[in-house]
């Protein structure tokens, strides 16, 4: 054997008359060994008996048919023939990394949960991303809600946060969660549209729900399309408890707080990406971690008390509500690293089981009627899922601390509980684990009383303005951006009806958004304005809501495109990668040919992309750096003056070396603007990257 990483098929291994040596370690005591990438292993069959020929099948003579008892063909083919589980009826597109939470500030007189006893405690953390509507297949940028969920393995048991990047939700009852998400997904006659809300059914449920119209204000904006998994915040939605050791509650709402800033795609580069790179998201947080870049947010909490709750405008049971952060404001206490990429996407990303009902001591729940149904949903979903009552033995799912209880048996166990006691009470001296008056759960012991009905409180009633408050609260971009949205949504959706019943809640948020989307749709006037349950108040603005008044200043975990030529300017090309490494971002290098090409002074820089391959919404800013007959050449290839064209339109900042021009111009770039900068100097480049960090010169579309 040599150490050649490549395995090349001999002429034996194809015909199956010999088998390839293989110098080591026959498996010991039933183990199953890992040695990720080696090839010293013997292959066996499930059952641990030696594979001589992976190639063929069992046959009776060489041309005969294929024998029955071929038990290594029909082994591997059964197991191969149920690799796959139900995928998620929400939330199918995931990715995942692992990381931990580390407590930054000490909260004991707000909780009893043992992590927030003493600051520097860390706990291990995985996280999911993901997307709600579209299939485990969908691409990344669809327009949609993006999962945050977040599981915390502490000393005390697993706390689930089962998050949103928004922090409200469509609805105020889980009753409504089957219709809301079967009126989002593919309609059932036709199995499309696919992983997006722009088509009929949605819109004539969303428009026959005022409690939706605060929600479809986040999901219209660029929250809905983010650049990154790593640039987005995440909630846990709810008011949940926290509960200290004396007993006493406070409500809590929980924030995740990303360091890079917030920032998302606009949407006509969210189309492209889809076609482009549908892994976008996850391939972004794929490449951060595997540099070493590791994301991080800030967990923060707004804590409040029942004086508050009772004096605020809205119900803080009702999940389609926020409290502004200039209200309540956001106590950082803690900082979440993903550090890690799993080591098998199906057994860590598809098997994690999240629970809203994971909770451990010092964390409770509220009233929220969302909330107390998710924590059927969850578990009752698990079971579906992963195949038996279980799922917690897998070990993504399991508990980091001791566990000891009486459950058993079950599809798929995985433990084998010794002695003879299975149940509690029990005499035995060996009798199992014993229940802790003291340091178990306790449930708040809230007081509640009420007659048994099913009716939805006056005080949930108020539908519009938080929803105004949400509009009022973003930059003129940014308002843009939602009408546009909307336009686009309501302009895919068939039956006219529907897109009139939606526009005539718009005025209740705001008048200018009402008229700027019942023209885009061609409405000859407005239709009569919605009935609203309650009439909307103006509130307050809070800059908190929007992405453009957080976004970074810095360049920092961003990516330059750079496109190049032979010839190109050698000094230019490395101050330009020198000065976003110094910035804590990255270069990809994009060229006519993937074998890269030979700069001004003979020295060859590999490409990362083949032009064609890597359009410049991929990238955050493009330099481009090419010889005169690289840019004469480059202008004669549709791909590179759309790479231009596309940035330009995109509103990207853009560096260009002198001889580009030709490029530009038949990219139908016009005159230069703040936002293109050119590089006559190779000590121009670090300004460049310094503009950078503003991420748009919006200014070019507004
Ligand atoms: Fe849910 C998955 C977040 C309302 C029922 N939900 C799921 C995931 C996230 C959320 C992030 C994916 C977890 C993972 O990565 O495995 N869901 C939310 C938020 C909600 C919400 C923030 C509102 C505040 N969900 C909600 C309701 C119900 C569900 C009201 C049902 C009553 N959600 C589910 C589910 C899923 C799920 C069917 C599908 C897969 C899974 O649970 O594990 O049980």
């Amino acid at each position: 054997m040599t150490d050649d990483p490549l395995y090349r098929p001999t002429a034996d291994s194809q015909t199956g008359t010999a088998t390839t040596e293989h110098a080591a370690a026959r498996g010991e005591g039933g183990e199953w060994h890992q040695h990720p990438g080696s090839d010293k292993e013997r292959m066996t069959t499930a059952q641990g008996a030696p594979v001589r020929d992976n190639q063929n099948t069992l046959r009776a003579g060489a041309r005969g048919p294929a024998l029955l008892e071929d038990v290594h063909f029909r082994e591997k083919m059964f197991h191969f023939d149920h690799e796959r589980i139900p995928e998620r009826v929400v939330h199918a597109r995931g990715y995942g990394a692992h990381g931990y939470l580390e407590v930054t500030e000490a909260i004991p007189e707000l909780t009893s949960a043992s992590l927030f006893q003493k600051a520097g405690t860390r706990v291990p953390a995985f996280v999911r991303f993901s997307t709600v509507a579209g299939n485990k297949g969908s691409a990344d940028l669809a327009r949609d809600v993006r999962g945050f969920a977040v599981k915390l393995y502490t000393d005390e048991g697993n706390w689930d946060i089962v998050g949103n990047n928004i922090p409200v939700f469509f609805i105020q009852d889980a009753m409504k969660f089957p219709d809301l998400i079967h009126a989002a997904k593919s309609a059932p006659d036709r199995g499309f549209p696919q992983a997006q809300t722009a088509h009929d059914n949605f819109w004539d449920f969303i428009s026959l729900m005022p409690e939706a119209m605060h929600m479809v204000m986040w999901t219209m904006s660029d929250r809905a399309i983010p650049r990154s998994f790593r640039f987005m915040e995440g909630f846990g939605v709810h008011t949940f408890r926290f509960v200290n050791a004396e007993g006493e509650s406070h409500y809590v709402k929980f924030h995740w707080k990303p360091k890079l800033g917030l920032q998302s795609v606009t949407w006509d580069e969210a189309m492209k990406i889809m076609g482009a790179d549908p892994d976008f998201h996850r391939r972004d947080l794929w490449t951060a971690i595997q540099s070493g870049d590791f994301p991080e947010w800030e967990l923060g909490v707004q804590v409040f008390d029942d004086d508050f709750a009772d004096s605020f405008d809205f119900d803080v049971l009702d999940a389609t509500k926020l409290i502004p952060e200039e209200e309540v404001p956001v106590r950082i206490i803690g900082r979440l690293v993903l550090d890690r990429m799993v080591d098998n996407f199906f057994a860590e990303i598809e098997q994690v089981a999240f629970c809203t009902q994971n909770i451990v001591p010092g964390i409770d729940f509220t009233n929220d009627p969302l909330l107390q149904g998710r924590n059927f949903s969850y578990l009752d979903t698990q079971l579906k899922r992963l195949g038996g009552p279980n799922f917690t033995h897998l070990p993504i799912n399991a508990p980091k601390c001791p566990f000891h209880h009486f459950q058993q048996d079950g599809h798929m166990a995985m433990h084998a509980p010794k002695g003879r006691a299975n149940y509690e009470p029990n005499s035995w001296s060996q009798g199992g684990p014993r229940t802790d008056p003291d340091t178990g759960f306790r449930s708040y012991p809230e007081r509640v009383e009420g007659e048994k009905r099913r009716l939805r409180p006056e005080s949930f009633a108020d539908h519009y303005s938080q929803a105004r408050q949400f509009y009022r609260s973003q930059t003129g971009i940014e308002q843009k951006h939602i009408a546009d949205a909307l336009i686009f949504e309501l302009s895919k959706v068939e039956t006219p009806a529907i897109r009139e019943r939606l526009v005539s809640h718009l005025p209740h948020i705001d008048e200018g958004l009402a008229k700027a989307v019942a023209e885009g749709l061609g409405l000859a006037q407005l239709p009569d304005t919605a009935e609203a349950a309650r009439a909307p108040v103006d509130l307050k603005a809070s800059d908190r809501l929007s992405i453009l008044k957080n976004g970074p200043d810095a360049f920092k975990g961003r990516k330059l495109g750079l496109l190049v030529t032979d010839g190109a300017d050698a000094a230019l090309v490395r101050a330009l990668q020198e000065a976003v490494d110094k910035a804590g971002g990255m270069v990809e290098v994009v060229a006519p040919h993937i074998f890269g090409v030979t700069l001004s002074d003979d020295e060859e820089l590999p490409a990362q992309q083949k032009v064609e391959g890597g359009p410049s919404v991929l990238y955050d800013a493009v330099a481009i750096v090419v010889s005169k007959d690289g840019a004469e050449a480059l202008a004669q290839m549709p791909a590179a003056r759309s790479f231009v064209a596309d940035a330009h339109v995109h509103a990207k900042f853009i560096a260009y070396s002198p001889d580009a021009e030709t490029l530009l111009d038949r990219a139908g770039v016009g005159e230069p603007d703040a936002g293109m900068v050119r590089l006559d100097k190779a000590k121009d480049a670090s300004g460049f990257v310094k503009i950078c960090g503003a991420l748009r010169f919006w200014d070019r579309v507004a």
